[in-house]
């Protein structure tokens, strides 16, 4: 099924060469590689400058990505400000397992939270070069996606007027909610699903990070997880049912379920804080296959999902866009295609590594809670394994840093 909806006589019209719909981290990458190369473009996001870059979610970039910005001119304030990570923790049956993934794999994390970046890739793009990018639009359609002369539709926030953007090409990058993916109908893609059957309460805490590192706590009452964010700030996570309500984990009940499950002899103890962010997750995945139709490329989370458990999401829309960033450049500067024509098959591979990564982490991260012996038993193996076989334990190093993903 092709939604694309028939032109609109009624709109009024400009005309540029790639539409960005969505001003995420995908989007915004897209948008910064096109305007260094002085690619005319616009970006369309529904929400307000002020709502993107205050959205908390994800901080830890993998180094081959802080690296890809870098070269990029993009990294300047991450690699002034980010700390680095280069170990992680499992607490397993009262004790602590440190396990030192940058030695292995020779990369490390850069802790960033995901609005620090989104502000930096805003300024980069619309204060510094001066690139258009138009917030709270409403009603974003798509026209054309099979011709030569797509195009984007919507309604201006401020006068009511429906604008329409001729281009060559559009960047679909509007995230799990979006618009774009609808475009790319069971005709043309399949969308593979997983659905975890887990839920996780995501809790941001005003409190300093009681870790130097991820803790992951493997714990027969849940799994529960601690990760920085910055100086003030800690993310942890509560596994739970999914489909939870938030208001059944009253500040008190968040704490002595973090203390029960993390507690561990030798640990230092939990800082506590006010809660300021508190939403249940029900953890699945999808993959969009493939991740383009016509003259419409999907990016990030537009084209897949990857739940948080393996901090793998926003790791992967960088890694599409940079991926697409090139292709656009090439076709739009160069008159060279085969960037575009090959970007889903560039980008698929590592979409697949990711998504295999975070399932097998997830069922070592939830057996000991599946109230299943089998599954808590095959956890335990595989904890072993990382923790008792060097080879093993490269092996999850590298994909836990995502080594080999560099573009
Ligand atoms: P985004 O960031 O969702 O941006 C999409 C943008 O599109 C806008 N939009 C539209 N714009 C125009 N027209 C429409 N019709 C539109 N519909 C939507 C939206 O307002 C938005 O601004 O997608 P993008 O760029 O693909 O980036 C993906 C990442 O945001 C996501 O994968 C990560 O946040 C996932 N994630 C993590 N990833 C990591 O790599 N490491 C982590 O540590 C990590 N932690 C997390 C996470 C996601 C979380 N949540 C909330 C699911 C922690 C959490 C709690």
């Amino acid at each position: 099924m092709n939604l694309a909806s028939p032109p609109e006589p009624s709109a009024s019209r400009r005309r540029t060469r790639v539409v960005v719909v969505g001003a995420g981290p995908a989007g915004l990458t897209v948008a910064n590689i096109l305007r260094a190369a002085s690619v005319d473009c616009v970006v369309l996001e529904t929400q307000s400058r002020q709502f993107i870059e205050q959205r908390p979610r994800a901080g830890f970039i993998e180094e081959w990505a802080v690296r890809a910005l870098e070269r990029r001119g993009l990294a300047d304030r991450l690699l002034a400000h980010a700390q680095t990570h280069a170990e992680c923790e499992f607490r397993w049956a009262g004790e602590r397992h440190r396990f030192a993934y940058g030695e292995l794999s020779g990369h490390r994390h850069f802790v960033y939270p995901q609005p620090l970046l989104v502000t930096d890739l805003v300024r980069a793009y619309a204060d510094r070069a001066g690139g258009d990018i138009r917030f709270g639009v409403r009603d974003v359609e798509l026209h054309g996606i099979d011709t030569d002369t797509p195009a984007v539709s919507y309604t201006d926030p401020d006068t009511g007027e429906r604008i329409r953007v001729d281009c060559d090409a559009i960047a679909g990058c509007d995230g799990a909610r979006g618009v774009t993916r609808t475009h790319l109908g069971p005709e043309r893609a399949t969308v593979a699903r997983h659905d975890y059957g887990i839920g996780w309460l995501a809790l941001l805490a005003q409190a300093s990070p009681s870790s130097d590192c991820v803790v992951f706590g493997l714990h027969p009452r849940g799994f529960a997880a601690h990760m920085a964010r910055s100086p003030q700030v800690t993310r942890y996570y509560l596994e739970c049912p999914p489909g939870d309500d938030p208001a059944n984990w009253p500040h008190e009940r968040v704490w002595a379920e973090l203390h029960a499950r993390l507690a561990v002899a030798g640990a230092p103890p939990l800082t506590e804080g006010r809660l300021i962010e508190k939403r249940v997750l029900d953890m699945h995945n999808y993959v969009v296959e493939p991740m383009s139709g016509g003259r419409l490329y999907l990016a990030g989370d537009a084209a897949h999902l990857a739940a948080p458990i393996a901090a793998k999401g926003m790791n992967l829309a960088l890694h599409d866009a940079l991926l697409l960033g090139d292709a656009l450049v090439a076709s739009c500067a160069d008159g060279d295609d085969s960037g575009l024509s090959g970007y889903s098959e560039a980008c698929l591979p590592r979409v697949w590594q990711y998504q295999e990564f975070s399932q097998w982490l997830s069922e070592l991260l939830h057996g000991a809670s599946s109230g299943v012996p089998f599954k808590a038993g095959t956890a335990s193996a595989r904890l072993r394994r990382i923790l008792g076989s060097p080879a093993a334990a490269t092996a999850f190093a590298e994909l836990y840093i995502g080594k080999g993903a560099e573009v």
